[in-house]
């Protein structure tokens, strides 16, 4: 079996979570009468501190039915550098919502308020600001934190000029474990925030969107329209339930397997920003990102291209330490001119 560090998305359902779906409650949740859809959302309402949640079923669709319900047509989005709302969602602000986006710098995932202010489109040229998004983590950059007071003072800009703040939270869980708070800590400065559970918690699918109860009106309608109106969910939120439970507190291990994992691969001469890697994530620069990934893969190791010459590699539940010395073993002792050739 290759070692498989392409996504945390990668993970099988363990056969306790597999016995959750088995025995789940469930109904028509078109009608909103799924019981274990209604606690799914409920619960993490409850968690992240909004009146209300919508279960999806993915974080791109959690993501666009959010800036579907926040935005008008031919506005715009600001978001961090290389987010993933626009850079891996096919264009869907632009396509479903009309909306547009506006990057701001973000080293190291973390954008600056000050630019964030200045990006907002005032004058009789420009389109609208009709939202502010965050990631946290952020992907792109790495698997960067959001640190708190950077979030703060963004929202400040949010509030004052009056324009909303969306959270892209598909690893917040990885956020709250890197900066040891309650998820509350980040998500009560947003109006809204989409979260998954099939990345590092390990379901095998589903996400959720939350906000007010006007706003998650108006998220079920989008996620009607796009097809996303699910029948008997509860099968699929049970997993939800489950890996909320039970995949939290794993979270730490998984950082810290990461972490050993890029400092043996800069001890081998590969070129790692460790100070990138602050949760699962470990991105490479290469001069050939497909053709490293090719080579590794012949070595039993799959990684994910992230772009012509950035590899990432992610840690998850199923990834072992005995994993991490077997992959630095096949992949690590290699210098990358000799993987290549
Ligand atoms: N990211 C995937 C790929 O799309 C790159 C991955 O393997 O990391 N927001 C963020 C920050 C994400 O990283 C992802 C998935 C999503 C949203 C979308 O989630 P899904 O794949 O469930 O639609």
């Amino acid at each position: 079996m290759p070692i498989d560090l392409r996504s945390d998305t990668v993970t099988t359902p363990t056969s306790e979570l597999r016995q959750a779906m088995l025995t789940a409650l469930v109904g028509d949740d078109v009608y909103g009468e799924d019981p274990t859809v209604n606690a799914l959302q409920d619960k993490v309402a409850a968690m992240l501190g909004f009146e209300a949640a919508l279960f999806v079923p993915s974080g791109v669709m959690a993501n666009q039915v959010a800036i579907a319900a926040h935005v008008q047509r031919g506005e715009e989005v600001i978001c961090a550098a290389g987010a993933h709302i626009y850079e891996y969602e096919l264009g869907m602000m632009a396509a479903f919502s009309g909306a547009a986006p506006r990057f701001v710098p973000a080293p190291l995932g973390v954008p600056d308020a000050a630019d964030v202010r200045r990006a907002i489109g005032r004058s009789v040229h420009q389109s609208p600001t009709g939202l502010i998004a965050l990631e946290n983590t952020h992907n792109k950059a790495g698997g960067c934190v959001v640190p708190l007071e950077v979030i703060a003072a963004i929202r400040e800009v949010s509030l004052t000029e009056g324009i909303p703040l969306h959270l892209d939270g598909a690893r917040v869980w990885n956020a709250v474990a890197a900066l040891g708070v309650q998820p509350l800590e980040i998500t009560k400065h947003f109006d809204s925030a989409a979260v998954c559970l099939s990345k590092g918690l390990g379901a095998p699918v589903g996400s959720v969107v939350a906000g007010s109860a006007a706003f998650i009106k108006q998220c079920h309608r989008y996620r009607k329209m796009m097809g996303g109106g699910m029948r008997q969910a509860g099968i699929l939120a049970a997993a939800g339930l489950h890996v909320l439970e039970h995949g939290l507190q794993r979270l730490p291990a998984d950082h810290k397997r990461a972490r050993r994992l890029a400092d043996g691969l800069v001890a081998a001469g590969w070129q790692v920003n460790l100070a990138a890697v602050q949760t699962n994530m470990v991105y490479i620069t290469v001069p050939d990102a497909a053709a490293t990934v090719t080579a590794w893969a012949a070595r039993g190791v799959r990684a994910g291209v992230m772009g012509a010459t950035s590899v990432r590699l992610v840690t998850h539940f199923q990834i072992s330490d005995a994993d991490i010395d077997t992959a630095l073993e096949l992949i690590g002792s290699a210098i990358p001119e000799a993987v290549l050739a």
